[in-house]
């Protein structure tokens, strides 16, 4: 009928995104062999990606908005309260587990310990940003003094107003892979501001929490209060019915953008060099994702967690092609709405959320990454400093925005907290936007685990819900 039709047409959307990722790779290693291209061309071939990317982020705004206002609306107070504290329990608890399967990796793999930094160029950079300053952004961030400013205000830390970070190379030799590294510092300097939470210039959080609050007064209103909400509901339909078309659009964007990738990337050679090191941060995350997660949704869901996850392959794909959870969030929202059957006064309240603050994956790899800098710099921690590493993880994932290596600029907290220089990111940079694919497919999982394991928790009070309320808003 009907229903395996709209399968058929998902599975082929799933097939063809699969296959322009294989083609695009294809592509691009071609070009790169066969055809010499100056930087014009090269951006030519990066264009229908970054149109993709443009459209994923355009619709970012009406829907975490429409859906969060919707989504609080449609439950009432005391539940959202309930819900929301689920959510957030379940956020906290799987980040710290993801954290420590990273560190008992890096401390028994050693990636960092039979090489040393000083083999490894660096150059430096005077950031001090601390674990307080995070935390105390992201609070401010909540509280946005401007809604209209907190949808596209670029970000900035209290800190960064009162001494604005400088570049300092500090090294006496500058070979040329130094010098391709500093340009990366300086960019992440300049990418100082999306700590915060801040993805590509919209406060999230800010809104989210606005969102959360109006939502909630809104249900208090009475019958004046139904007019908008059924405007933002009509809002969340039509931006969901864009975010269908653009997916349509999607296996051309995603073929470009990793042909323009490979075509990209100066650097093959340094994937030898940090091998085990990728391998101890690509283990942990396929930890992760194969047995942390899936045994805790099977003790608390009691169903297949894999077909839950084979219910989120165009989001994961999506992910590890854009490496940002945000501009993912569309389509995870529609793979936990049609494939895992989620309900929408779930997914609307807690993957908006999710996106933002819920990263298993970012916790995994700052924590590894840290101590695989320690094992560089020969420095041994001890009980209390790796501690202080998995909190300040923790934190720093948190803190992180739903953008492209933000990661690795939050990265800074945790070195800092254990004495490590700051400017040690350097170290990895180079590998970074390998390992952020990953990351963020891991990311987006769990925040799609939290959605159904929430729905399982709360099932009852949601079912009383039906029974009570004849008009079901979220649900027309
Ligand atoms: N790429 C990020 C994400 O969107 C976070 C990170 O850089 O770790 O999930």
């Amino acid at each position: 009928g009907m229903d395996f039709k709209a399968l058929l047409k998902r599975n082929w959307l799933l097939i063809a995104t699969v296959l322009s990722v294989l083609l695009g790779i294809g592509l691009g290693v071609m070009v790169r062999e066969y055809v010499p291209l100056s930087n014009l061309h090269k951006q030519y071939f990066g264009f229908p990606g970054e149109i993709l990317m443009r459209m994923l982020k355009l619709v970012i705004l009406p829907l975490i908005i429409s859906s969060m206002i919707t989504g609080v609306a449609a439950l009432d107070s005391e539940l959202s309260g309930k819900i929301g504290l689920r959510a957030i329990v379940y956020y906290l608890s799987t980040t710290v587990i993801a954290v420590i399967l990273g560190i008992i990796l890096v401390m028994t793999i050693k990636p960092g310990v039979s090489q040393t930094a000083n083999h490894i160029d660096r150059t430096g950079t005077t950031l001090n940003v601390t674990t307080v300053d995070t935390l105390l952004d992201l609070v401010r961030n909540m509280f946005p003094e401007n809604l209209v400013q907190a949808c596209f205000q670029q970000y900035k830390t209290k800190r960064q107003e009162l001494e604005p970070p400088k570049v300092v190379a500090n090294t006496t030799t500058i070979p040329p892979l130094t010098t391709a590294i500093s340009a990366v510092v300086e960019n992440i300097t300049k990418d100082y501001k999306i700590i915060g939470t801040y993805s590509d210039g919209v406060n999230v959080l800010g809104l989210i929490v606005f969102c959360v609050a109006f939502g909630l007064v809104l249900g208090k209103i009475g019958e004046k209060g139904r007019i908008l909400l059924e405007f933002f509901n009509a809002l969340n339909e039509a931006t969901m019915k864009l975010v269908q078309i653009i997916m349509c659009y999607m296996p051309v964007g995603i073929l470009f953008l990793i042909t323009a990738k490979i075509i990209e990337v100066e650097d093959w050679e340094i994937f030898k060099k940090m091998g085990l090191y990728m391998v101890t941060v690509l283990s942990g995350l396929t930890i992760h994702a194969t047995i942390c997660l899936p045994l805790i949704f099977f003790i608390i869901v009691r169903k297949n967690p894999y077909t839950f996850s084979l219910g989120m392959a165009q989001a994961l794909v999506t992910a590890l092609m854009i490496s940002s959870s945000s501009a993912t969030l569309p389509v995870t929202f529609r793979c936990t709405e049609e494939n895992n059957r989620i309900d929408k006064r779930i997914t609307r309240f807690v993957l908006p959320v999710g996106a933002t603050i819920n990263m298993d994956g970012t916790a995994l790899y700052e924590a590894v990454a840290a101590i695989f800098i320690a094992q560089l710099n020969d420095y041994s921690l001890d009980m209390g400093q790796i501690v202080t590493i998995s909190i300040t993880a923790t934190v720093a994932s948190i803190g992180a925005a739903g953008v492209p290596n933000a990661g690795l600029v939050t990265m800074v907290i945790v070195l800092t907290a254990v004495g490590l220089p700051a400017s040690d990111v350097t170290l990895i940079v180079a590998v970074d936007w390998l390992l952020d694919r990953f990351r963020t497919m891991i990311n987006v999982l769990g925040d799609a685990y939290g959605a159904g394991i929430v729905q399982k928790l709360s099932k009852r009070e949601l079912e009383r819900m039906d029974l009570t309320s004849d008009v079901d808003v979220a649900n027309p």
